[in-house]
């Protein structure tokens, strides 16, 4: 090869080369945005000989590290263990320090060329530390097969803590059923995306999804069927606390919902007796919604709350219980409004906070209770003045069943078109005119399925809006901007393609720059 050609080649290389070493963090495309980047300029890499220190003391860390370890062993097809003493260089320290970074979510990652330090004073911090830590290695690391390194990292620091300590989303498995292998895989996306809550919409006109032992029709009638007639389905107690287990483990919260007085047909269809006439409705499977009541003046309805809210509560863990309460429009109000001061009660019973759409705003709420703003401002506002919280869900910005334009197969228009930027740009506390951050608990982005049937279809709604409400979630709104997030979005793309997550390219999204 000529003298010529070979100086070419080596230059190439060195700007292909050096280009490929990630050497300034501050250009990285971290989701959600973190409150503070200092880039050092240098590399850190990680190789066969990295191992994961937790010094003891900190076994709390270990299904934390383990986790890591999974993630890092998978893709780089290095044999990455856990230790109790940094031997080597390339380490990447896991470390809990009560005295430590800020807040009980936040985390400091230290990245020097020798060694990468996660600390954080409980160990939810640490697991939102690796989630960034995830972010800052090639696209490949999110492959479930051994990929071509090297598997580099740009040194400096970030210092971490969310906006708000209500991040989450919702799944509607009435109206479509979604096994729990679907709901663990919706968990892994709101888990790299430092989302800590998922609402399981369980109930509804179409199907009821929990096993209640003492109410046994409810699934094995009411879970027999759902939108379009298929052949729905339920989980059983065994698979609900899989999923509370495996949610659990990623530091985020199962908030179960049985709505009621409304959306209530397919308990309706089950049990003759909770009906006013007496007769058992007949199962549905359309998607029209307002027809159906429990019957609020017959203490057997009561007797079948406190049975449901009772086996719910023993198998969740998290604080709240969402009773549901939306367009109770075959409900009388004063009827409806007895009920849901009735059903608070019942829920405080067991030691659950109750949350409620915004409907309930209208009735006696205890301070501790929650209402979910998703259409009426008066609701939400009634709810403030009576000291409740406030949860950020406005159908027009995070109803994800939206349709993106009005070329979306898949979803409704009837809040809005909701493009990627449509569902970026609004901030929670400046949404509603009295709604300020000392009412709002924080965000939560609602997946309605009546026109969503499986996991892919679930993808190309979600994404590419999830990321942003997460980042609506964790990041200050200062540090907010379309022009910045967009650019940042576009290097997910490859992200999702290694997760193998069918997204909606939107074009206002520079994916190939
Ligand atoms: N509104 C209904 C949902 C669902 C939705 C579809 C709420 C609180 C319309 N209630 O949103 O059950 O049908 O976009």
């Amino acid at each position: 090869m000529s003298r010529l050609l070979l100086t070419i080649t080596a230059l190439g290389c060195l700007i292909s080369c050096e280009t490929r070493t990630p050497k300034d963090l501050s250009k990285e495309s971290i989701i959600p945005r973190p409150a503070s980047i200092t880039a050092t300029g240098s590399s850190f890499r990680i190789t066969g000989s990295t191992s994961i220190v937790i010094t003891e003391g900190d076994s709390d860390l270990e299904w934390v590290g383990q986790y890591l370890a999974g993630l890092l062993s998978e893709s780089t097809g290095f044999d990455i263990d856990l230790v109790d003493e940094n031997k080597g260089s390339e380490s990447i320290i896991l470390k809990i320090d009560p005295e430590g970074p800020i807040g009980e979510e936040g985390y400091e990652l230290n990245i020097t060329e020798d060694e990468l330090t996660l600390t954080a004073t409980q160990p939810a911090g640490i697991f939102y530390g690796i989630q960034t830590v995830r972010q800052l290695l090639p696209a490949g690391i999110e492959s479930s097969t051994p990929q071509e390194g090297p598997w580099e990292i740009a040194t400096g620091t970030i210092l971490d803590n969310p906006r708000y300590g209500y991040r989450g989303a919702m799944l509607d498995v009435a109206r479509h059923f979604f096994s729990v292998e679907d709901v663990k895989r919706y968990i892994d996306f709101l888990a790299y995306y430092k989302m800590n809550v998922l609402h399981l919409h369980l109930s509804d006109d179409q199907g009821w999804r929990i096993e209640i032992k003492s109410w046994p029709n409810l699934t094995s009638h009411g879970g027999s069927t759902e939108v379009g007639g298929g052949e729905g389905g339920y989980y059983t107690q065994d698979n609900y606390r899989e999923i509370v287990k495996y949610a659990n483990d990623r530091y985020i919260t199962i908030v179960p919902e049985i709505d009621m007085p409304g959306h209530t047909n397919a308990a309706l269809a089950s049990y003759a007796e909770l009906n006013c006439d007496n007769k058992a409705r007949e199962l549905y499977t359309g998607t029209e919604v307002g027809f159906s009541s429990l019957c609020t003046d017959k203490e057997i309805t009561y007797e079948f709350i406190d049975d449901v809210i009772r086996e719910l509560s023993e198998m969740t863990p998290g604080p709240y219980f969402h009773i549901g309460g939306d367009e109770s429009h075959a409900t009388k109000k004063e009827d409806y409004l007895y009920f849901v001061e009735r059903v608070q009660s019942i829920v405080n019973k067991y030691g659950k906070r109750m949350i409620g759409w915004d409907e309930t705003g209208q009735t006696q709420l205890l301070p501790n209770s929650v209402v979910q703003f998703w259409n009426s401002s008066e609701y939400s506002l009634q709810a403030v003045a009576k000291g409740a919280k406030v949860i950020m869900s406005p159908a027009k910005k995070t109803y994800m069943d939206m349709k993106y334009d009005s070329t979306t197969s898949l979803g409704y228009d009837w809040a809005a078109y909701i493009e990627v930027d449509d569902g970026y740009q609004w901030d929670p506390a400046e949404y509603v005119d009295g709604l300020t951050d000392e009412n709002i608990l924080g965000v939560e982005a609602p997946l309605w399925s009546e026109t969503v049937t499986n996991m892919e279809e679930i993808e190309y709604m979600v994404f590419p809006r999830l990321p942003g409400y997460a980042e609506i979630g964790w990041t200050s709104a200062v540090l907010r901007d379309w022009e910045n997030y967009s650019e940042r979005l576009s290097n997910h793309g490859d992200r999702f393609e290694a997760m193998e997550i069918d997204f909606y390219r939107s074009e206002l999204v520079p994916w190939d720059k």
